[in-house]
């Protein structure tokens, strides 16, 4: 689903239609429509969260059918009349030509014998004048077949309502279609029409619940002839591809087509229900454009009036749903956290996203010989012995199957695989579900995060490690990680890393190999599993998680029933309300340097600038030059004539923001730092003792600091970036005079340990 969400986009599946022929069925005659009978399938016997409906329980149901595809739904209304959407017909404002569209009608399986189903060209399409978009109501479209429909058990009118009618709040109607399963996810073969109970919900109640912003921070504004059916809590919905379709309540042993599919916010999403074009409102809109064909649709009168107030608008608030997922007691205790048990090997960490699926890295299972079942009824071979732990449940879980990722693999970025247990768990405190992002969640710097056991890395030996974690600026992350040139993905597009900022690795004074962590992070009271797998190379910080979300459509896909959630905070800030597109500057092989994001974090404006306290409280000015290194001047560290090393202590993240401390003797001026073209700042000098213009040239220097600091980044002098030319105003005019003199760059180097040793 695009961003636009409340902009139906129509559903095509192409199906060859074998079996159905063209207009060339005998035409009934005048007598047997005479006694035309509305709304009553023959006594007989997806859709978001529906089933497969019986071969002929919605005898009106109609496939509209351009180029060859289903395209919308519609409801036969009389012999040579089918109701639908108008937004199915109109692209850009025109209206299409009719004889583009067919109608199949009759058909259950769109893929299967069409027994019975048989095909009408469209004579002419009408569409009320006042119809321009979907979100401004009149979403409802005339089709003159161009020769009758064959009546028969399967191919029966539906009744429309009069003006008069009305449908109470709370009644179950449905909906049915061929329309996508779940956002951008189609019906699969054999394309068999889905049905879906959907409550009415008052116009009050729909618009209160619209009122309050959803997906991508949208509200909307109801209006007449709209009606909404379906669940505050969300979960079945029609979707793309039932447009057109009907929505219909019975009456009195007869269905009423109550309303038209026609938009919605997303599908079967929480406070978001679907949203139907009320048909009885155009009930002498519809009389007055069926002429010229006997019998016309039927509108019999209301059996069941609902008691008054059941359908008058009632009071304005209304429940909204919370989400039923990511809740934690206390963090930490996280009641979806599943270890999957495979006899031989460590447990594996993952997280419950479902009733009945649980999200693992697949790594966990690529050295394990997997049999899958060879039919789906049959019992799975090796993962017989395989079991799940879940939080409170006393019994393990049997797993029925694995479905890895088709790209995972080790190292990559989708080492992530779905197992299915055997029986679905109640989901109440614990266990419970993890809550997914949407493909286009962002996650606001700064949102507070934990790094929970995830897989079998070496990290997760402490029971019940956490780690917390805050999330860094995506710009920064982005372009550390990223190359030089490329655009970070904004807001609201899906990101290539999550940068999260934690201490305890580093504490523990080395840097975990293992992707052994997943990364959630908490909105609004609600935990959302973000990221998984640390896999920055080396020692690089801050690490990059994979963004789970990337993976959300292919979570829901499998699953049919992870709980995807929608963005809780939407206080994006001075990040979010960027709308230029950011390019990544140039940065070394070891990572960026000298890179100051844009909206810096807390006022730090010089991120590498930090405080060297040395006692005696003498406090300089030092320059981060690697994550271990701080480079600063010597006249600062060692007293005149004295040649030991004084306890010295370097404090981080602070020099950038604030002026040193007061009561302390400072020693050291600031250095001096110019910026490439293109954007990283490179240390030119260091001040010389005493003085406020003169710098001790660093450049002098390079050799015994590369060789001393590894790690340290040098860019390249040939290329980019591109050093400043004589005249540039970002360094002094006398740039060069001052930095080749004096010639002794007094300079020293500070090795951190244990801080940030990589
Ligand atoms: C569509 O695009 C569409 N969830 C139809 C119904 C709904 C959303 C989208 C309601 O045709």
């Amino acid at each position: 689903m695009s961003r636009h969400l409340f902009v139906p986009v129509v559903m095509m599946v192409v199906s060859p239609i074998p079996g159905a022929f063209q207009d060339s069925a005998v035409s009934p005659t005048q007598g047997e429509f005479e006694d035309l009978d509305c709304g009553r399938p023959e006594p007989s016997s997806r859709i978001v969260g529906g089933s497969d409906a019986h071969p002929g329980t919605w005898p009106w149901q109609v496939s509209l059918h351009q180029g060859g595809g289903h395209i919308c739904g519609g409801s036969l209304i009389a012999p040579s009349w089918v109701l639908s959407a108008a937004h199915c017909f109109v692209t850009n404002g025109t209206l299409e030509p009719a004889d583009e569209w067919s109608v199949l009608l009759g058909v259950h399986s769109q893929d299967g014998p069409l027994d019975g189903a048989h095909l009408r060209s469209v004579a002419a399409i009408l569409v009320p004048h006042n119809y321009s978009r979907v979100e401004l109501g009149a979403d409802l479209a005339l089709l003159r077949l161009a020769s009758p429909a064959r009546l028969s058990p399967s191919v029966r009118p539906v009744c429309l309502p009069r003006a008069s009618h009305r449908f109470a709040h709370g009644t179950a109607c449905w909906a049915t279609g061929w329309g996508d399963v779940q956002e951008a996810d189609p019906l699969p073969l054999p394309w068999v029409l889905q049905e879906v109970e959907l409550r009415l919900l008052g116009e009050a109640v729909c618009q209160c619940l619209y009122s309050r912003p959803g997906p991508f921070n949208l509200t909307f504004q109801l209006l007449p002839g709209m009606l909404c059916a379906g669940y505050p809590e969300g979960r079945k919905d029609t979707c793309q591809g039932d447009s057109g379709g009907p929505l219909v309540c019975e009456d009195g042993g007869r269905w009423f087509l109550a309303g038209i599919t026609s938009f919605g916010f997303g599908c079967g999403r929480r406070n978001r229900p679907g949203v139907f074009t009320a048909v009885a409102p155009y009930e002498s809109w519809i009389r007055e454009h069926v002429t010229g064909s006997e019998p016309g649709p039927s509108f019999p009168s209301q059996l069941q009036k609902p008691q008054s107030g059941s359908w008058e608008p009632g009071e304005e608030n209304c429940t909204f749903a919370q989400p039923e997922c990511g809740k934690a007691s206390r963090p930490g205790s996280w009641p979806w956290e599943a270890q999957v048990m495979v006899p031989g090997s460590r447990p594996c960490f993952g997280a419950l996203v479902s009733d009945s699926w649980v999200l693992a890295p697949a790594s966990c299972f690529l050295d394990v010989p997997i049999q899958q079942p060879r039919t789906s009824d049959s019992s799975p071979g090796d993962l017989e012995a395989w079991r799940v732990l879940l939080p409170s449940r006393p019994v393990e879980e049997r797993v029925a199957r694995l479905v890895p990722h088709e790209n995972a693999s080790r190292d990559s970025a989708s080492d992530l695989a779905l197992l299915q247990l055997r029986t679905r768990v109640n989901l109440t405190v614990a266990p419970s579900a993890v809550c997914l992002p949407h493909p286009e969640h962002f996650f606001l710097p700064g949102s507070r995060c934990r790094l929970a056991r995830w897989g079998r890395g070496e990290s997760a030996s402490g029971s019940g490690a956490q780690l917390e974690a805050q999330l860094l600026n995506s710009w920064w992350c982005h372009c550390l990680y990223g190359r030089q040139g490329e655009s970070v993905p904004p807001p609201g597009d899906p990101p290539h890393w999550l940068c999260p900022a934690y201490q305890e690795e580093e504490e523990a004074g080395r840097c975990w190999k293992d992707s052994s962590w997943s990364l959630l992070c908490r909105e609004e009271g609600t935990w959302f599993l973000a990221g998984y797998k640390t896999f920055s190379s080396g020692c690089l910080r801050p690490r990059a998680f994979s963004p789970l979300q990337t993976h959300a459509p292919w979570i829901s896909h499998v699953t049919q029933g992870a709980y995807l959630e929608d963005q809780l905070t939407w206080d994006w800030g001075p990040e979010g309300e960027e709308t230029e597109e950011q390019i990544c500057p140039p940065h070394t092989e070891h990572g960026a340097c000298g890179l100051r994001p844009k909206a810096s974090p807390a006022g730090v404006l010089w991120p590498w600038l930090t405080e060297v306290h040395v006692t005696g409280n003498r406090v300089c000015t030092g320059i981060l030059v690697a994550p271990g290194w701080v480079l600063a001047a010597t006249h600062c560290i060692l007293r005149l004539g004295s040649t030991t090393v004084p306890y010295i202590e370097v404090d981080l993240g602070q020099a950038g923001a604030s002026s040193p401390p007061q009561g302390h003797q400072v020693t050291s001026a600031p250095s001096l730092l110019c910026q490439t073209e293109g954007g990283p700042w490179v240390l030119m000098g260091m001040a010389v003792r005493g003085s406020q213009e003169l710098f001790a040239a660093i450049g002098p220097e390079a050799t015994w600091i590369s060789q001393t600091v590894e790690e340290a980044h040098f860019l390249h002098p040939s290329g980019s970036p591109y050093w400043p030319s004589e005249d540039s105003d970002l360094c002094p005019q006398d740039l060069a005079g001052a930095a080749s003199s004096p010639k002794v760059a007094a300079v020293f180097l500070l090795l951190l340990a244990p801080l940030i040793q990589g």
